[in-house]
């Protein structure tokens, strides 16, 4: 088991009889940083993270970054204070990363306002969060499956059980929702969400800033346009070349 040092301690440690790699670590800039000792009895520094947005879908990344045993969580913004936020605290406005940024080498944050929805939401966050030097990571779930031949861009979430298979390209800030499957050879845009439990199958490619609904099935070789909505449960069987929202099986656009 590892175990997690917070940086209190480490300070504790500064003052003891300290080894050099030790000490090495405590002479960089530390105001965020937190140690663990892994498996094999090394020192490592865990990066700090921040959440944005303390939501729903915010408490769940919170359970997937502990799994990770990576990040050491420095809290969460939001417009207000939504209290604890499965035992993260509430660090401010997002403004507060531009302070935080200033006492570390690498602040990492993760996007975690999901909102059902459009991505461009969240496409406008990450620009204006990003200019303040802030790494957005992949972060992604322990218990989903990545085969070999994904890749993936920044800020992109995958969450518990999802499945994504051999030759997929995940755009920025995608995300891939709980138990979701992603076949081979699609290609998702930037700012695109595939909610929990829908199916995209292989050689799919969906737009910059759609959404596939709760259950969607998406058959194989379809491209889906830039900001489409595909509702929960639709199955979509032929192209959708505008951008709309698409419901029932097969899907049908209604606005
Ligand atoms: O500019 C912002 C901002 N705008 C909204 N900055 C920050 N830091 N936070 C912002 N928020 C906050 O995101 C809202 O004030 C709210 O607290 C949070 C969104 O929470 P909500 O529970 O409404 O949605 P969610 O995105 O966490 O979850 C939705 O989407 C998920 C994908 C839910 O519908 C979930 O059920 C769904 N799984």
């Amino acid at each position: 088991m590892d175990s997690v040092i917070p940086s209190q301690y480490a300070v504790i440690l500064s003052a003891a009889k300290t080894p050099p790699v030790v000490r090495r670590l405590l002479d960089r800039k530390a105001t965020t940083e937190t140690f663990r000792f892994a498996q094999d009895g090394n020192l490592q520094t865990m990066d700090a993270i921040v959440i944005i947005g303390g939501g729903g879908h915010a408490k769940v990344v919170v359970c997937i970054l502990r799994k990770l045993s990576q990040y050491h969580i420095l809290g969460y913004t939001d417009l207000s204070d939504n209290g604890d936020l499965a035992g993260v605290p509430y660090l401010g406005l997002d403004r507060k990363l531009a302070e935080l940024k200033a006492g570390t080498e690498k602040l990492n944050a993760v996007l975690a306002v999901g909102q059902v929805g459009l991505g461009e939401r969240r496409c406008e966050l990450w620009t204006r969060l990003q200019s303040c030097g802030v790494s957005f990571p992949l972060i992604a779930s322990p218990d989903a499956i990545i085969n070999e031949g994904v890749s993936a861009a920044e800020g992109t979430v995958v969450m518990d059980g999802s499945v994504i298979n051999i030759g997929a390209t995940l755009g920025r800030g995608a995300i891939v929702n709980t138990n979701s499957t992603i076949e081979h050879d699609v290609e998702l845009a930037d700012w695109v969400h595939v909610a929990p439990g829908a199916t995209v199958s292989g050689g799919v490619t969906v737009g910059r800033f759609s959404m596939i609904g709760a259950g969607a099935t998406v058959i194989e070789g379809i491209k889906i346009a830039a900001r489409c909505m595909v509702g929960a449960g639709a199955t979509v069987v032929d192209d959708l070349t505008e951008p709309g929202v698409y419901v029932g099986s097969p899907a049908r656009r209604i606005r």
